[in-house]
C-alpha cells in the first residue's frame, strides 16, 4: 500500500492497475463489467469517481452499485447513478475510462486534479459528499462493496453508505427519492411502501373486479436477489397467486435461468416443466432490472411463448392511451405528448403494432442510458428493450396536470382515469428499467383488462427472429451507426450483410459490439423461423471470417 498526497486533493492508493490483466476497461453499456477477480481496481477508483460527483452536484446523494446483472456469476460489475437515480452521466464516462485505466498512481491522482480543476470541482473537504452502495447477491460483493468504500473515503470530506444487497432498480429509486422526492433518509422500505401502494391503487380502480380473476403466476428469480424482494412484496400484499422459482437457495445465478436466457434461448428456465403448462410464468434476471413473460408451450420440448420487452412496452402503451382517451377530448388546451423508444432488437412487428395505435416511435442505440434519455423529451416516454429493460417516465408538466384532474375532474371516470395513471407514475420506476415494480405493473393492467397471459400475446405475432454471439479477438473493432442498424467498420462487412438479409422475405440483420460481455451480438429477423436462424448463422460466420481469431487478419 502507498500513500500519495496531491494538493488540494489527498487520496490514499491501495489498489494499483491490474497490469497483469492488461485488459482496457469501458464503461460499456451499462459499467463497467469483467472477471470479478481484476475489479478491485476498478471499483476503488469508481468509488473515488461517484464521490467526486457528489462534489460536483452539490453534495447530492450518487449511488454506486456492484453487479454484473445477466452476466455469469463469476463476473461483477460497477455502476454510478446520478442524482436523478439515472445512469451516470455520458460527458462523465471518458473520465470514468481514464481512471479505470490509468497505468500508476501518479497518473490517477493526474487525472483527477485536472478533471477536477476543470469541472470546478472543491477537492479542500470544504463540501461534503455521499455515495450509497448497494451490491447483487454475487460472492464478490461484499469485498467489491469494500474496495468502492476505500476509494470513496479517500477524498476528503466523502462518506460511502453501504445499504447491502438490493436490487439495481431499488439503489436508484433511493437515491432519486432522496434528492428529488425530498426523502433524505429514504430506503428500501420505502420503496416496497410506494410500489405496493401505488398497486394497489390500481387494483382498487378496477371496474367489476370480480369477473377478472386471472389465475396463478409463477415467477423465476434467476438465481438472484429478485427472489428475497418479491418474497416481501409478496407477503406486504398478500398475495397468494404468486408462486416464487429459483430464488437462490439452490441453483446459480443466471445459469440455464433468468430473463436473459428465457428471452435469448426461447427456452422455459431451469425448475420449469410439463406441469406448468398454461400458467402464466416471468423471468427475472440477476438483478431484476429486466422482466419477460412466457408460458410453456404443451409437448414443446421445453420451447416456450416469449412475451418479450415489445410486448410489455405494447401492453403498457395501450393501457395509458385508454386512460388518456378517457380523460381527454379535443376540448382540452394541453394535449400530453405520448413516445415510444425502441432500439434495433425491436420486433418489427411490435414497432408496426405500436405505429399502428398512432404512436410515436423512436430508435436509440441499446442501453437504458439511450432510451431513458429519449423518453424525457415526451410528457409520458415509454421505453423497452426487446430484452426486458424499460419504464415509463412522466414529465412535471404532465404530473401537474393529472394532480390538477384528480381533484377537479366532475366526471368519476374521468376522475378514475386519472388516479390510475397518478398510480401508473408512483408504481413504476422512474429512475430506471425495474422488474419488480414492472411486473406489478403488468399483472395490475392484466386484471384490469380481464386478459390472459395468451390473449395479451395475441396483441401481435412477432416475426421469427434469433439471437447469436460471436467471440471475435477485438470487438471494439465492429463500429455501428444509425442507432446500431449500419455497420461502418469493418469496411466492407455491411456490404456483405446486406447481401445475405435480401435473400430473405421480411429479412432484417444487424450486428453490434455487445458492451456488456466480451462478444459480437448478431441479430436477424425474416418470414419464418428457419429462415431467421439460416440468416443468423451466417451472418455469425461472416463476423467470424471479418474478424475472428484468424492469423493475419
Ligand atoms: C445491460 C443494459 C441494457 C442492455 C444490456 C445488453 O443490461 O442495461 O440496456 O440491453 O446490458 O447490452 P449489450 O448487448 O451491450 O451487452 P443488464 O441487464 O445486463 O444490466
Amino acid at each position: 500500500e502507498r500513500t500519495t498526497t496531491i494538493t488540494p486533493c489527498s487520496i490514499r492508493f491501495s489498489f494499483p492497475t491490474p497490469t497483469r490483466s492488461r485488459i482496457k476497461l469501458s464503461y460499456g453499456t451499462a459499467g463497467f463489467r469483467a472477471d470479478a477477480s481484476i475489479l478491485q481496481s476498478t471499483v476503488f477508483r469508481i468509488g473515488i469517481l461517484a464521490a467526486l460527483r457528489s462534489l460536483k452536484t452539490g453534495g447530492a446523494v450518487i449511488g454506486l452499485m456492484i453487479t454484473a446483472s445477466h452476466n455469469k456469476v463469476s463476473d461483477n460489475g460497477v455502476k454510478v447513478a446520478d442524482p436523478a437515480g439515472e445512469m451516470l452521466t455520458q460527458d462523465w464516462e471518458p473520465f470514468a475510462d481514464s481512471v479505470a485505466n490509468a497505468p500508476d498512481p501518479e497518473s490517477l491522482i493526474q487525472l483527477i486534479a485536472d478533471f477536477a480543476k476543470k469541472e470546478d470541482i472543491p477537492l479542500n473537504g470544504s463540501k461534503g459528499a455521499t455515495v450509497l452502495l448497494g451490491r447483487d447477491t454475487r460472492p464478490s460483493g461484499e469485498s467489491l462493496v469494500e474496495a468502492a468504500k476505500q476509494g470513496i473515503c479517500s477524498v476528503i470530506g466523502a462518506v460511502g453508505i453501504d445499504i447491502g444487497v438490493v436490487t439495481t432498480p431499488q439503489l436508484h429509486w433511493i437515491v432519486r427519492a432522496r434528492n428529488k422526492d425530498s426523502k433524505p433518509s429514504a430506503s428500501e422500505l420505502d420503496y416496497f411502501d410506494q410500489v405496493s401502494t401505488s398497486f394497489r391503487c390500481l387494483i382498487d380502480l378496477i371496474p367489476n373486479k370480480s369477473q377478472h380473476g386471472i389465475g396463478k403466476l409463477i415467477v423465476d428469480c434467476a438465481n438472484g436477489v429478485g427472489g428475497e424482494k418479491l418474497q416481501v412484496l409478496k407477503q406486504k400484499l398478500n398475495w397468494s397467486d404468486v408462486e416464487i422459482r429459483n430464488s437462490g437457495e439452490q441453483g446459480v445465478l443466471n445459469e440455464q435461468v433468468g430473463a436473459d436466457y428465457v428471452q435469448k434461448d426461447k427456452v422455459a428456465p431451469q425448475g420449469f416443466g410439463p406441469p406448468d403448462v398454461g400458467v402464466r410464468c416471468a423471468s427475472l434476471d440477476g438483478d431484476a432490472d429486466r422482466l419477460v413473460y412466457f408460458t410453456i408451450i404443451p409437448n414443446g420440448n421445453n420451447r416456450i411463448n416469449l412475451v418479450d420487452g415489445d410486448k410489455i412496452l405494447s401492453l403498457f402503451a395501450l393501457f395509458i392511451k385508454d386512460q388518456l382517451s378517457i380523460l381527454t377530448d379535443y376540448t382540452n388546451e394541453y394535449q400530453p405528448r405520448v413516445g415510444v423508444v425502441q432500439t434495433a432488437y425491436a420486433n418489427g412487428a411490435s414497432t408496426k403494432y405500436l405505429n399502428q395505435l398512432g404512436l410515436h416511435v423512436i430508435f436509440t442505440p441499446t442501453g437504458v442510458k439511450y432510451l431513458h434519455e429519449k423518453a424525457h423529451e415526451f410528457d409520458i416516454g415509454i421505453y423497452f428493450e426487446a430484452n426486458g429493460h424499460g419504464t415509463i417516465l412522466f414529465s412535471n408538466r404532465f404530473l401537474r396536470w393529472l394532480e390538477d384532474k384528480k381533484s377537479t375532474e366532475k366526471s368519476l371516470e374521468k376522475q378514475n382515469a386519472a388516479m390510475r395513471l397518478w398510480a401508473v407514475s408512483k408504481l413504476i420506476n422512474q429512475a430506471v428499467g425495474d422488474a419488480l415494480s414492472g411486473l406489478l405493473l403488468v399483472e395490475a393492467i392484466l386484471q384490469h383488462m380481464g386478459w390472459s397471459v395468451e390473449k395479451w400475446n395475441e396483441l401481435y405475432h412477432d416475426l421469427p427472429s434469433r439471437q447469436l454471439k460471436v467471440k471475435v479477438a477485438d470487438r471494439t473493432a465492429v463500429v455501428t451507426t444509425n442507432a446500431e442498424t449500419i455497420v461502418e467498420k469493418p469496411p466492407g462487412i455491411q456490404e456483405a450483410i446486406t447481401a445475405l438479409t435480401v435473400k430473405y422475405p421480411q429479412g432484417r440483420c444487424f450486428v453490434r459490439p455487445s458492451g456488456t460481455e466480451d462478444v459480437v451480438r448478431v441479430y436477424a429477423e425474416a418470414r419464418t423461423q428457419e429462415a431467421a436462424d439460416e440468416l443468423a448463422t451466417s451472418v455469425a460466420k461472416l463476423v467470424d471470417q471479418f474478424l475472428g481469431f484468424h492469423v493475419g487478419m
